[in-house]
């Protein structure tokens, strides 16, 4: 079984200081890699090496592929973690990764490919059992084609790109009449967006929430659901908020669910940390992507079942099976997150500038991820989120109390964050009863914004 002993994060901000967290635990050595940007950031402080990769525009730096690879023989690192974003579902860099004799810490190339095209990705998922969005079996370009499978399906329909993703180009069509044109637009918009005009139809869900699973492989067939999180706060594709449990979920429909991805995982022979992200309307799930990495919000998942997902990740990728099986995984309470964006909290204009002064929350389940530190410069060039706080509750009601309190003693001075929208959320009856959808968020951002 190949050992890691040195695993180069390409990565930057609060997941790679996660990721070395997790390596130093293990005892595994750690190189970062930065932009002259990140220079002085937290990750490159506490790595045991660091190596600058480039310019501060992440195309020169965090994914330029011969350097971060130039980087880890240079440092003799054995393996790398690419965390989320970047390099993080590139199935050539994971390719390229393993064709230097470099352990890749993610998905085997052909599931984070397949995964990558929304068609590919859905008519897999369809072959593994799990519940699909009525509608094409594939790519439309037909008209008569679309025309009758959207009569099939029931107007509105969602005409949506196979290389899009996280919301971007997508067309919803509420008549017949509408659909060439619309077929049309998205078809030109996505081959502007991403090289590709392939897109595809399905039936308009007009209020679902946003519900996505944690799944784990060992590559070997066997796998784990660890359970959901309810990711509906979101402000134009962007989460605000993530929450696990969702606040609709019970243990059976959490089970039913969680049993039907971890089986399809199990048969696709899938590697390491994935999420299946569903709507949920009504009652039922509905299939709509995979993500093939580790996720910005993984850390409620492991507030409510003790498990270190980076650590498991590792482990998996050395060859190791799961730490544990699904009948030793429980769940225990419920956990929070809250984003923490150096963003006007009303306009969500960016906002960065040095850190004045710094004072994260702590206490009893209180956890702040994070490479803040006063005096830190926070750079312009890159995603504006700079903390997260994740605080745990025995119940839903108890961890709002405690992150009320939690983001009552954060201090973060010299730029304008959103530690007061989470406020203003949680005093909202609605948000408190967690009576949401994916609509609510942007609705209520309107409301407040009248008065
Ligand atoms: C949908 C949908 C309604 N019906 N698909 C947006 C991002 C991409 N992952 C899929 N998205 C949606 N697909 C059907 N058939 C509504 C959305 C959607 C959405 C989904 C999750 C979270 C927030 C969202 C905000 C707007 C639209």
């Amino acid at each position: 079984m190949p050992e890691i002993k040195k695993l180069l994060i390409a990565n930057r901000g609060e997941i790679a200081l996660r990721i070395h967290r997790a390596c130093h635990e293990m005892g595994i050595k750690t190189v970062a890699v930065h932009s002259t940007a990140d220079a002085d950031a937290m990750h490159v402080r506490l790595a045991d090496e660091a190596i600058c990769i480039g310019p501060p525009s992440a195309t020169d730096s965090y994914l330029n592929i011969p350097n971060i690879i130039s980087a880890a023989e240079i440092s003799g690192a054995d393996a790398i973690h690419p965390g989320y974003g970047f390099l993080s579902e590139n199935a050539q860099f994971a390719e390229i990764v393993e064709a230097h004799g470099i352990i890749f810490v993610g998905p085997k190339p052909e599931h984070i490919r397949t995964m990558g095209d929304k068609i590919e990705a859905k008519r897999t998922a369809g072959t593994l059992g799990l519940p699909l969005v009525p509608g094409s079996d594939g790519a439309i370009s037909d008209l008569a084609e679309a025309k009758t499978i959207a009569a099939k399906a029931g107007y509105p329909v969602i005409i949506k790109a196979a290389s899009g993703g996280g919301g971007r180009g997508m067309k919803v069509c509420t008549s017949e009449d509408q659909l060439e044109t619309l077929m049309q637009q998205a078809g030109s918009e996505a081959k502007a967006a991403f090289g590709d005009a392939t897109v595809y139809l399905e039936k308009y869900l007009g209020n679902p929430r946003h519900i996505e699973i944690q799944v784990f492989g060992d590559g070997n067939g066997n796998a784990v659901h660890l359970g959901e999180r309810d990711c509906s706060l979101q402000r134009r594709h962007q989460k605000v908020l993530e929450e696990a449990p969702s606040p609709v979920l019970g243990q059976a429909d959490r089970e039913r669910i969680g049993g039907i991805c971890a089986r399809a995982m199990a048969d696709m022979g899938y590697r390491g940390a994935g999420t299946i992200e569903f709507l949920w309307e009504n009652g039922e799930f509905y299939f709509i992507e995979m993500n093939t990495r580790l996720q910005v919000e993984h850390p409620v998942t492991e507030m409510i079942t003790g498990l270190d997902l980076v650590r498991e990740q590792i482990r998996v990728a050395e060859g190791h099976g799961l730490s544990c099986e699904q009948h030793q995984i429980n769940f225990h309470g419920h956990a929070i997150e809250c984003r923490i964006n150096a963003e006007d909290p009303r306009t969500f204009a960016p906002s960065p500038g040095t850190v004045k002064q710094f004072h994260a929350p702590g206490g009893m389940h209180v956890r702040v991820d994070s490479g803040l530190y006063t005096g830190y410069k926070v750079p312009p060039y890159y995603d504006s989120m700079i903390a997260k706080l994740i605080v745990y509750g025995s119940t839903r009601e108890r961890c709002l109390m405690r992150l009320r309190r939690a983001l009552e003693e954060f201090v973060i001075e010299g730029m304008k964050t959103t530690i007061p929208l989470h406020q203003a959320l949680l005093d909202d009856p609605e948000f408190q009863q967690g009576a949401y959808t994916i609509k609510w968020l942007e609705e209520w951002l309107a409301k407040q914004d009248a008065n």
